[in-house]
């Protein structure tokens, strides 16, 4: 057995113990009350999901077991002194809760770069089948149903084995989907944008610098800046909703394939991982009515203004949880100062910093007018060259399989049951706060 499914079982089967142990004795004990407020606007704050990878904070950000995105800079293997953890180093340590060392980040590496080269030839042929003009969102999704014909999860459940062991399956089924992701999402994009001129995968390059490679970037910036991306965009905790999404759908023992692709179906969504190609839209949109490449602080201000008016989202700020500047928008921030200190569109959202948030605060009703990960991400990539901003869903939803799938296979190792919250009507909730 892999040495790391063997480290897997030690870790978890305590704390498989620890969840049945825990419901035994105080299955009764109240956690938290629960205000009718909460269930209609969204369940925010209510604590009803079990997660291990990641923890969120409002003020400080995003904890991926307990370290912040500048502390794994710090801490995870990576390839320049001064440079970005590599993402397989973040699922050892989303996956163990043990900070990896550089032969297990390379070990990962290596399965990848094999398990990556046996996707079945239909999943390609289901994307062809979709017309080019079909959103990379879509053709992404079809093409991880299409490879859930693969599912050693699916096949292993139908001979019959002991739950308890269903972990081991998911494992084997997580790590082939997060393989395979990069070519799919490659694929997709040289299909759409670069006239169908494929390229081949190159097992000697770690999982992020091969997407780029793959999508046709092969300079070390690119590759830097597509490790730094998959990193920050690989968990944000269990309540989001393509975390969400994945874990409710494998709650009904879903493979890892259907689970996931539920969860990219919620992040294809505008209030979610689509905020970043609309805020490209948006900013496109702005320059285009002002009439400038470099509009003025007043001219901003009055377009987003306008945008409010309209009744409308100003994409890339605001947040369910956060309620500071997204720590994933500062490291971004701080990369494309060192590495494209020139770059107008970095300019430009660095412009609509400094205006946005008070234009939301002033409205009383937006509860974190700070920018979040989406509100420089497209930004950053077009100025690497990443111009064709309906792929970067696509590179989000890459990344957010480390977490996702991470919890998937924990979700597994708890033994966790089928969810199932009770509903009720408008006239329950009315006549349990005596409503007149
Ligand atoms: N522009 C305009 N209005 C906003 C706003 C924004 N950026 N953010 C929140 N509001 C409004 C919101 O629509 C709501 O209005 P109504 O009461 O009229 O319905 C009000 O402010 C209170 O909302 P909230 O409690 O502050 O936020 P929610 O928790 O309901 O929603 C977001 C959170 C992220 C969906 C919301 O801030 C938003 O729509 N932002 C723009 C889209 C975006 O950037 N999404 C990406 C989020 C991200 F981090 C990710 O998932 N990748």
């Amino acid at each position: 057995m892999d040495y790391i499914k063997q480290r897997i079982i030690e870790i978890g089967g305590p704390k498989a113990e620890m969840v049945k142990d825990l419901i035994k004795k105080h299955g009764d004990d109240v956690i938290q009350d629960v205000t009718l407020g909460q269930v209609l606007t969204g369940m925010k704050g209510m604590v009803s999901l079990l997660t291990c990878t990641s923890k969120l904070d409002p003020e400080e950000g995003i904890r991926f077991r307990g370290y912040s995105i500048p502390q794994l800079q710090e801490l995870l293997p990576k390839l320049h002194q001064d440079g970005e953890p590599l993402p397989e180093g973040l699922f050892y340590l989303m996956l163990t809760g043990e900070l990896p060392t550089k032969e297990d980040v390379n070990h990962i590496s290596e399965q990848w770069a094999l398990r990556a080269q046996g996707i079945p030839s239909h999943v390609f042929d289901v994307i062809n089948a979709l017309p080019k003009d079909a959103h990379p969102m879509i053709q992404f999704n079809s093409a991880i149903l299409a490879m859930s014909t693969e599912s050693q999860f699916r096949k292993a459940y139908l001979t019959g084995m002991d739950k308890k062991d269903y972990w081991a399956p998911t494992y084997e089924g997580v790590m082939d989907l997060i393989s395979r992701l990069p070519v799919i999402a490659a694929y997709i994009y040289r299909r759409v944008f670069h006239n169908e001129q494929y390229i081949d995968i190159d097992p000697s390059l770690d999982w992020a610098a091969n997407l780029s490679h793959m999508m046709g970037y092969d300079s070390i910036e690119v590759q830097r800046l597509m490790r730094l991306y998959m990193v920050i965009h690989a968990d944000h905790e269990g309540g989001n909703v393509s975390a969400h999404a994945t874990h409710l759908v494998g709650s009904a023992l879903s493979n890892p394939y259907y689970s996931f692709s539920a969860g990219m179906n919620g992040l294809a969504g505008p209030l979610h991982g689509m905020a970043n190609q609309n805020v490209m839209h948006w900013i496109n949109k702005m320059l285009r009515e002002i009439g400038t490449d470099s509009p003025s602080t007043s001219q901003i201000k009055d377009y987003a203004e306008m945008t409010l008016r309209n009744g409308q989202v100003i994409p890339g700020y605001g947040h369910a949880v956060l309620r500071k500047t997204d720590p994933r928008f500062t490291v971004q921030l701080e990369f494309a100062k060192k590495y494209a200190p020139d770059a107008p569109l970095i300019q430009l959202v660095d412009k609509i910093y400094q205006v946005v948030p008070d234009i939301l605060e002033k409205t009383g009703k937006v509860k974190n007018p700070w920018p979040n990960v989406d509100a420089i991400s497209g930004s950053l990539l077009s100025s690497f060259g990443i111009t064709e901003y309906p792929i970067y869903t696509v590179l989000f939803g890459v990344s957010r399989a480390l977490g996702v799938l991470t919890q998937l296979i924990w979700d597994r190792l708890y033994g966790l049951p089928i969810e199932r919250p009770k509903s009720q009507n408008l006239q329950w909730f009315a006549e349990k706060v005596n409503y007149q």
